[in-house]
């Protein structure tokens, strides 16, 4: 193919109208919004996938199908770019641009025009994986993508349903196939076997775990756990919970990573399950984020935020580094968001140094690239740990000079093949938190120890336009609307130990308010104070206003 194949994308663009009056924007994880609106989308993303494998030789691009955390009325699709990283940034504005194209025509000039700004030569391949998660709008949106390959002529390869992490793997291990970085076999079943091998290697000697209950959110990850507890063996006892992908609704619903995190308890239906000192986890959606938590002995529910698995893992890295005796070859460093809380950041800077950078996994894994070993968590449980090609290598090649340095070694070589590289992955985190947790001896309430978190609270705030709020500083100032930063200084300032941010979401039609403080009654005022202040001031509707906001 030298030329765009205008006929075929004519008539099936045409099958796939835009709807008139919405307009779609590639946010924070791609484009997220109703699935019922979504099928245009779907369909251009299909051949924008095309032309990004185009762009970059024919290697293979991942598109997933899923909205993660998001009530299940909503749908996404986001991009993969070969190394199994989010989609560069640059391409996000050419897939806004073709996504919101008017008509067929207008579709077809946004491709041209695209062709010859990204010098896309049309002669080469065009490959690409795709997977979805189990909303009930998924099938037909695939339909859609599918749609999108046939006009372009993708080779396309069909993933099925799966988590997104599984599907960032599949792109990493297609693209590495037979290369000296081989990232493993490109399946489904080299993906268990990967993490399942290397997590029974880090566990030779130490004693089985107790019990862990997963609450896989009634999303896709709960089919993966299964998957991945045949693998596992009897090598870590899994009680799976709200695994139910059938009945229309459950999805997400009082359940799930995002559930726990923002109302800071257990789902309710695991309040019968738990009893005092156990641990559990869990997944959201597309299983791309954990929260743990335990009950203490008195029964008491304790977060074990994506905040406390960066402390946790950090530290073990840190302390496997040094026992290697490659403590002055390796340096570990540590990326959050502003949303980290505040003992988190003071518990880490003690130890690493750390870096602040706005939401989203993208600017994470940029940011942990920078390091030797680069810790990325976001507080909402998302995230991984990144082993820079040269420290590979350096692992690869030391020669250990003590029984002790050859185990510590060995362990830090199992770390790269048990953790998913590639994004967050809510299963391989769970599998790492469990062997560090077995190598320390450490119970939920022991880990939860490390450091205690500052009362804290996140409050959602419904305004008629979110792209008014423009922040600064890795979304730690507001710069627009004018005027209401100084506002929020003014509030903050009456707490003790008093923090507060506002932003746009990247993923749901909502401004973000997060406040901490040293009370937990200061946090929630604080929280609630802001929101009502955002909500005012973004000209909310007074009849509306939620009873709370203060
Ligand atoms: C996505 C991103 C995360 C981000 C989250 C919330 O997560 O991948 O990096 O933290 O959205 O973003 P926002 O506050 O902008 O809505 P997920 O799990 O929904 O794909």
């Amino acid at each position: 193919m030298t030329e765009l194949p205008i006929q075929a994308i004519k008539t099936l663009s045409d099958a796939h109208p835009k709807p008139t009056g919405l307009t779609f924007q590639y946010g924070t994880a791609g484009f997220r919004t109703l699935g019922s609106t979504l099928d245009s989308v779907l369909f251009r993303v299909g051949i924008l996938a095309g032309l990004r494998s185009k762009r970059l030789d024919g290697r293979t691009i991942g598109v997933m199908v899923t909205a993660s955390h998001n009530p299940e009325q909503d749908n996404g699709v986001k991009l993969v770019d070969p190394r199994g990283e989010m989609l560069e940034a640059s391409w996000e504005a050419h897939a806004t641009a073709v996504a919101n194209a008017a008509s067929t025509e207008a579709f077809i000039e946004a491709l041209s025009n695209l062709i010859v700004n990204a010098k896309i030569d049309l002669s080469k391949p065009a490959r690409v994986v795709y997977a979805r998660d189990t909303r009930p709008s998924g099938p037909a949106l695939i339909a859609a993508l599918e749609d999108g390959f046939k006009a372009l002529g993708v080779e396309a390869r069909d993933g099925g349903v799966t988590t997104t992490p599984i599907l960032h793997y599949l792109v990493k291990a297609i693209n590495t196939k037979g290369t000296k970085d081989s990232y493993g076999e490109d399946s489904e079943d080299g993906y268990y076997t990967k993490l399942a091998t290397s997590f029974k290697k880090l566990l030779v000697g130490k004693a089985k775990p107790d019990p862990v209950v997963i609450d896989c959110a009634n999303g896709v990850g709960a089919k993966a756990a299964e998957k991945l507890l045949e693998y596992l063996g009897d090598s870590l006892p899994i009680i799976l919970e709200n695994t139910d992908i059938t009945t229309r609704g459950k999805l997400n619903d009082s359940c799930g990573a995002d559930f726990v995190k923002t109302m800071q308890k257990l789902p309710p239906n695991l309040v019968d399950v738990m009893k005092p000192g156990q641990r559990a986890c869990s997944l959201d959606g597309d299983a791309d984020r954990l929260m743990y938590y335990c009950l203490d002995e008195r029964g008491a529910f304790h977060m074990l935020d994506g905040d406390k698995i960066a402390a946790l893992v950090a530290a073990f890295i840190v302390e496997q580094v040094k026992l290697a005796g490659l403590e002055s070859d390796i340096k570990v460093g540590v990326v959050q968001t502003a949303y980290a809380n505040g003992a988190s950041t003071k518990y880490l800077a003690e130890r690493l140094p750390v870096k602040c950078v706005p939401t989203g996994v993208k600017h994470l894994h940029h940011a942990a690239e920078h390091y030797d070993i680069g810790v990325y968590f976001e507080a909402n449980g998302h995230g991984t740990v990144l082993f820079s090609p040269s420290t590979q290598q350096t692992l690869a090649t030391h020669e250990p000079s003590t029984p002790a340095q050859s185990t510590a070694l060995n362990h830090l070589l199992n770390l790269t093949q048990l953790i998913n590289q590639t994004v967050g992955d809510a299963l391989s985190d769970m599998l790492l938190v469990e062997v560090i947790l077995a190598h320390k001896s450490y119970s939920g309430v022991e880990w939860n120890s490390l450091y205690a978190d500052l009362p804290n609270r996140l409050v959602k705030v419904v305004v008629a336009d979110r792209n008014a709020f423009k922040t600064e500083n890795a979304e730690r100032i507001l710069v627009s609307p004018p005027g209401l930063q100084a506002k929020i200084n003014e509030l903050v300032k009456r707490y003790e130990g008093g923090r507060s941010f506002v932003r746009p979401s990247g993923t749901e039609d909502v401004v973000r308010v997060y406040a901490e403080a040293l009370l937990k009654t200061q946090a929630d005022e604080l929280a609630f104070r802001v929101a009502g202040l955002v909500y005012d001031e973004a000209g909310g509707d007074p009849a509306k206003r939620p009873k709370e906001f203060i």
